[in-house]
């Protein structure tokens, strides 16, 4: 089996979404996510003028020899434009693997360890009520889990509140908006949230909270303490994670449990922090972190050190990309949780899928490959349209995290 063409495929059916298919010459195709949230079009480019070229003609079969010739026959390492293209051929090349096969890729991976993935949901608002309100609505639909994100008394807006709740899109301008950010304020009202949200809801709910990178190491271990009487099961990107050695600091000060990873792209990025312990929960998924195969080598890693998987699965990244961390999900012995924001129903109509959801855990599906294609006619009726993440500043006009 030979490949014989490879289509960029860029769509917009509210937010924007770039998919590989690869066809091969016996009529099997594969599917894989390629999106990069706010820089979408550097990926579509790196994989038309850079990697479609050299597929052409390859043995879809050798996945393995296919990731070390785009990763190693490129010379300049890693980097989000990079993984991301990767990850889209090594996806698309799992799907076909599967779909030979006649198995889902779980099976291809060594076959169920658990019977769901167990996924959390966003309950976010401006205030402690429209949190509590929103809690209680995850909890009758079954969730197990959530992030509780809320508004910050005297800040206009705060990450993850938002007015469309359950299909939260931050990418949501043509140029970037511009975001107050103040953390005295944040750490001063935050653990009397998690308070009246434990009280309400009682100790079995599992709650999360994402600080989105915007403390220093210093003041993550003030907000981890404050919040162990909560018994979070994480606290996610406490800080920026390019200082690895940084998180010693937080580890040293509070036993709530950290997880970080939704931006890196290799390995290397969580080398200390797996090996040193540093964190319990790798929040890396498939489409930035090189694919199937390399995430599998990141969550083997991780199952050495006591760290558990907790996947990336914001809207941003499509049903593609959700499809496939859930046949790792699903396989891998050390999963944690899956994130699971809902995509809208046009997202869902452009990408079917056989994957679904039921009682607070998701389900990869029994059909052979991903389980999740795109409709290239559908995706045609929504053409890119530029958005970007807001930008962040403090109250004095820095700029910081956001
Ligand atoms: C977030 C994301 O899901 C999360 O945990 O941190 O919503 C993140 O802001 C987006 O993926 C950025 O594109
Ligand atoms: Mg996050």
């Amino acid at each position: 089996m030979r490949i014989v063409e490879a289509r960029v495929i860029v769509t917009s059916p509210g937010r924007n979404f770039v998919t590989l298919k690869i066809v091969t010459d016996e009529g099997v195709t594969g599917v894989g996510d390629a999106t990069l949230n706010g820089r979408e079009l550097a990926v579509e480019a790196y994989l038309r003028e850079h990697v479609v070229p050299l597929l052409i003609g390859r043995d879809p079969a050798r996945i393995e020899d296919t990731w070390q010739y785009l990763y190693q026959g490129a010379y300049w390492r890693r980097g989000p434009v990079t993984m991301s293209a990767i990850a889209a051929v090594d996806t698309a090349l799992w799907d076909i693997k599967g779909k030979v096969a006649g198995l889902p890729v779980y099976q291809l991976l060594g076959g169920r360890s658990r019977e769901g993935v167990t996924v959390y949901g966003h309950a976010n608002g401006e205030t402690v009520t429209e949190v509590l309100a929103e809690v209680a609505r995850y909890l009758d639909l079954g969730y197990r889990a959530v992030r509780v994100q809320c508004g910050v008394p005297g800040l206009a807006n705060t990450y993850g509140v938002s007015a469309d709740k359950m299909f939260y899109e931050p990418a949501d301008s043509a140029l970037p908006t511009e975001a107050t950010w103040s953390t005295e304020r944040y750490l001063a009202h935050i653990p009397s949230v998690f308070a009246r949200v434990r009280d309400e809801f009682g100790p079995d709910l599992r709650l999360l909270h994402d600080a989105h990178h915007r403390l220093t190491p210093i003041e993550a271990a003030r907000l981890g303490s404050s919040l162990e009487p909560y018994a979070l099961t994480w606290l996610e990107d406490p800080v920026r994670a390019e200082l690895q050695e940084g998180f010693r600091l937080i580890r040293r000060h509070t036993t709530t449990p950290i997880a970080t990873g939704e931006v890196f792209n290799s390995v290397w990025d969580a080398s200390q922090l797996i090996s040193e312990q540093l964190i319990d929960y790798i929040r890396m998924t498939v489409v930035r972190a090189g694919g199937i195969s390399h995430l599998r080598r990141v969550f083997d890693f991780a199952a050495l050190h006591h760290v558990r998987s907790g996947s990336h699965g914001a809207t941003d990244l499509s049903p593609v990309c959700m499809a496939a961390a859930l046949h790792l999900d699903i396989s891998i012995p050390n999963f944690g949780l899956q994130e699971y924001m809902r995509h809208t129903p046009e997202t869902d109509a452009v990408f079917p899928h056989g994957y679904h959801y039921d009682g607070g855990y998701l389900h990869p599906g029994e059909a052979p490959g991903l389980g999740v294609d795109i409709d290239e006619e559908a995706a045609a009726r929504y053409p890119y349209s530029p958005a970007y993440l807001p930008v962040n500043r403090l109250e004095d006009g820095s700029i910081h995290p956001w």
